[in-house]
């Protein structure tokens, strides 16, 4: 199998940054965003084919959540298939050619480091609370967007912590400061999550309709029929709240309510067989499809912005 192929330590990956920043000099920077409760670094792949100005951009943030190892593993597939079929693959050519891409392979370090070393169900990160001595706040409940209500904990013992307070972690936060200063450039916000074969949208902290509902629903639909077309796998699609369950504080309904109207999560394969332990020999269909779902959404935010 390639490189691609398995599942990589977080060395690895900060190996993996480093080189494919150096042999790309000129499509790939690595921008430090903040760094982890633990102090682990937190890195973006910007990639940019030329410096023409008022581009617009996507971001993509993989490993929210720890366990999730397909997510991680997906950033990695999407930077590498990027880098090998620009000016190859027409549609990955149009895409940078029209938006750079902000590419967060592991948002939550210090809880990936921690599935590899003791604890392989480990989903939040890693904070020591003050109140408690159960450790982690879940990073997808502890954005700015009906913080803490229904489907979020207040007990930092559960799975679902919001946090003292909305951004109260630093890897919350480093996203949050790095998308608040560029949301005049991101158009579409990206979260990778699994396991469950969904691709969601704004609202998961309301029932309420996102204003553009019918717009998110038919790109939803269009890269779940691609899907489907091109790999025979069922994703379902819809609003987070009422396609998967209402969980507050998550980033894509922030990203949303920021002004990055076309803000999506998907959970990526299976849909249970293995769950979080999906073999590596699994990873390029699931990568190969959440590709395919990724460009569609992608060329369809080009033609409407
Ligand atoms: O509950 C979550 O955070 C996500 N599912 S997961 O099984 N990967 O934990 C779904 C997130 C959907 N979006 C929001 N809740 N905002
Ligand atoms: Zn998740």
């Amino acid at each position: 199998s390639t490189f691609y192929e398995r599942y990589h330590s977080l060395e690895d990956i900060y190996h993996w940054i480093n080189r494919t920043q150096q042999d790309n000099p000129n499509m790939v920077k690595a921008i430090l965003i903040g760094s982890s409760y633990e102090k682990r670094p937190l890195y973006v792949l910007k990639l940019s084919v030329n410096n023409r100005p008022n581009k617009k951009a996507m971001w993509i943030d993989c490993g929210i959540h720890a366990r999730e190892w397909i997510s991680h593993a997906f950033c990695l597939w999407f930077v590498q298939n990027s880098l090998s079929f620009y000016k190859l693959n027409q549609d990955i050519t149009r895409i940078l050619d029209n938006m750079d891409v902000y590419i967060l392979p592991v948002m939550n370090p210090d809880g990936y480091q921690y599935t590899w070393t003791t604890n392989r169900m480990w989903r939040k990160n890693r904070s020591v609370s003050k109140s408690s001595n159960c450790i982690g706040v879940d990073l997808n409940r502890n954005f700015d967007a009906n913080w803490c209500t229904e489907g979020a904990s207040d007990e930092p013992c559960t799975e679902i912590y919001c946090g003292a307070f909305p951004e109260s972690e630093p890897e919350s936060q480093a996203v949050a400061n790095f998308l608040r200063s560029h949301k005049d450039s991101v158009q579409f916000y990206l979260s990778i999550h699994s396991y469950s074969q969904m691709l969601l949208f704004p609202y998961s902290c309301t029932l309420d309709e996102a204003e553009n509902h019918k717009d998110l629903l038919e790109m939803a639909q269009e890269a779940a029929q691609a899907i489907r077309r091109y790999y025979r796998n069922t994703y379902k699609y819809g609003s987070g709240a009422k396609t998967i369950y209402l969980a507050p504080g998550g980033s894509d309904d922030w990203a949303y309510n920021l002004g990055i109207k076309y803000s999506f999560t998907f959970e990526l394969q299976d849909r249970g067989r293995y769950g979080f332990l999906l073999p590596p020999s699994l990873i390029s269909r699931a990568c190969n499809e959440a590709l395919i779902a990724v460009k569609t959404i992608a060329l369809k935010v080009i033609e409407k912005t």
